[in-house]
This record gives C-alpha cells, sequence and structure tokens, in this order.
C-alpha cells in the first residue's frame, strides 16, 4: 500500500510527475516531511518565521492576502530563502471559480509559488486552465504543482463521499500537475504516485474555538496516512518558533521511518 512504500520508491514510479519527484527527493535529502504554514499578518513576521523554520521544513505554505505588507521585494525574499534552506513555496489559495477566472488568477501566484492549492467544486476545467499556465512557460513544466483539496480537518464542513470520490477522479487526469491530495483520511489516495497533504496537526491542542481539530505528529502519520503534514500555530505561536520546528520535524519524519520499516 502507498503508506508503506518509502517515499524513494514513489518517485520512482513511472506515473510519477516531475514536480511530485522534485517534492519526494527534498523530503529525502532534508529528512522533513514538515509543512509549515505561517499563518501571520505581516510581511516582516513573515519572513522573520521563514528565516527560523526554513532549516526544517520542505514546503512553506502561504495565506498570502491575509498578510498586510507584502511587495514584490517579500516574494523575492521568499524565494531566495526557499533556494537559501531548500524547501518549497507553496499559496494555499484554495482556488476555485472557473476556468478562465482561476486562469488569471494563477497568473500572478505561478510567479513566485511552486505549488497552489485548490478546491474541485469547479471541476477539471479549473485544472486545464492552471495546466494552461503552465504550459505556457517552458521554464514551469515540471517546476509546478496543484494539491486539490479532498478533505477538510473542520468540525461541520460540506464535503460528501461523493464529492471526495470525483475529486480523486479529477487528481488522476491531471497527473502532470497534481502533486497530490489535501485530505484527512489513509484511504482517499488510491495511487502512490500521489502525496497526502494533512493539516490539523498540534502537539499541545486537540482543537480551537472555531472548528478546528488536530492529532498529533504520531497519529497523523500512523493513523491518518499523511506524507506530508502542516503545522501552523503550534509553531508560528510557539515563544521559539525554530526549537518547534525542529522537534515536529524529528516526531514526524522518525515516525514516517517507523511507517515504511514494517
Ligand atoms: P493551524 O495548524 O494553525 O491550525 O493551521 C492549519 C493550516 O492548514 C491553516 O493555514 C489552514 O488554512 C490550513 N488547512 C487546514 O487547517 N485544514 C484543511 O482542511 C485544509 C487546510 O489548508
Amino acid at each position: 500500500s502507498r503508506t508503506k512504500m518509502g517515499f524513494n520508491e514513489r518517485s520512482e514510479l513511472l506515473e510519477t510527475s516531475k514536480i511530485t519527484q522534485k517534492i519526494f527527493k527534498l523530503t529525502l535529502e532534508k529528512k522533513s516531511n514538515l509543512c509549515v504554514a505561517v499563518d501571520v499578518d505581516t510581511a516582516d513576521k513573515l519572513l522573520d518565521i521563514t528565516e527560523k523554520v526554513g532549516p526544517y521544513i520542505c514546503i512553506l505554505k502561504t495565506h498570502i492576502d491575509a498578510i498586510s505588507g507584502v511587495t514584490e521585494a517579500t516574494l523575492n525574499s521568499l524565494k531566495l530563502m526557499a533556494k537559501q534552506y531548500n524547501f518549497l513555496i507553496m499559496e494555499d489559495r484554495k482556488m476555485a471559480d472557473i476556468g478562465n477566472t482561476v486562469k488569471l488568477q494563477y497568473n500572478k501566484i505561478v510567479k513566485w509559488a511552486d505549488l497552489v492549492t485548490v478546491h474541485s467544486i469547479s471541476g477539471g476545467m479549473m485544472l486545464k486552465g492552471l495546466q494552461e499556465v503552465i504550459n505556457e512557460d517552458k521554464d514551469l513544466l515540471g517546476n509546478r504543482g496543484v494539491f486539490i483539496i479532498a478533505e477538510l480537518s473542520c468540525d461541520g464542513n460540506l464535503i460528501s463521499q461523493q464529492y471526495i470520490k470525483e475529486t480523486v477522479k479529477i487528481s488522476e487526469e491531471y497527473k502532470d500537475i497534481v502533486v497530490g491530495l489535501v485530505c484527512q483520511s489513509d484511504d482517499v489516495i488510491p495511487s502512490p504516485s500521489l502525496i497526502q497533504l494533512t493539516p490539523g496537526v498540534n502537539m499541545k491542542n486537540s482543537e480551537d474555538s472555531l472548528g478546528q481539530k488536530y492529532q498529533n505528529p504520531s497519529d497523523v502519520i500512523l493513523t491518518k496516512g499523511a506524507d506530508i503534514a502542516v503545522v501552523g500555530r503550534g509553531i508560528v505561536q510557539d515563544d521559539n518558533p525554530a526549537e518547534a520546528a525542529k522537534l515536529y520535524k524529528e516526531w514526524l519524519w522518525n515516525t514516517y521511518i517507523e511507517r515504511v520499516s514494517n
């Protein structure tokens, strides 16, 4: 099964896309399957936290529209740090519109973010729009990818089993750009060539006041089947984000090693 296979083996599968290979390779190089969600409110904080957690992460996840003062220079600094510390940048935009609109929105994001998230609500034509943007530029081909939201971590969300099934189908139709699914259970992703990204991870809390549900790193990797885990406030709001990132990174990676070795 997917969860028993190592990232090395999965990256060598014929159907694994170039950008997905790049992610697997990066996790193995850094021994990190930690994605940090830098959910802060100013550009200064964004760069400050990124500098601190950079050495420990495979992906830095942003909600850039929630951050004030972000300029071209901010995005350039972010890209420089991504190079320096060897991580990918993912804009968690959760695009959800018709193909043409998504294309317009993605034209801006594609310049600085390696990865982007989308909801599958509008169906396959939205993915086709993204594909067109990527195909327009040779340098982007194989260097840009999409995570599709298949499940949400919050209480009361409206996603049904049927929606999940259709989402998986779409992910398989656009395998050259879809690197994986954002989901909460180990039985959603059918193919070892796709990556399971799972948010809702916290060592100290089991929920927040707005419906977010948390599990600890072991549960997320072993029970929920996450390949890469997303941690936001557990790291960003810690008194020492670097130390917290290191702790999460080691716990998550050791659990992944445990998962694939027995
Ligand atoms: P935190 O660990 O602070 O709860 O942050 C979780 C992050 O993951 C947030 O940026 C949120 O937007 C994102 N996220 C989530 O929490 N649940 C999902 O189902 C999908 C998400 O992208």
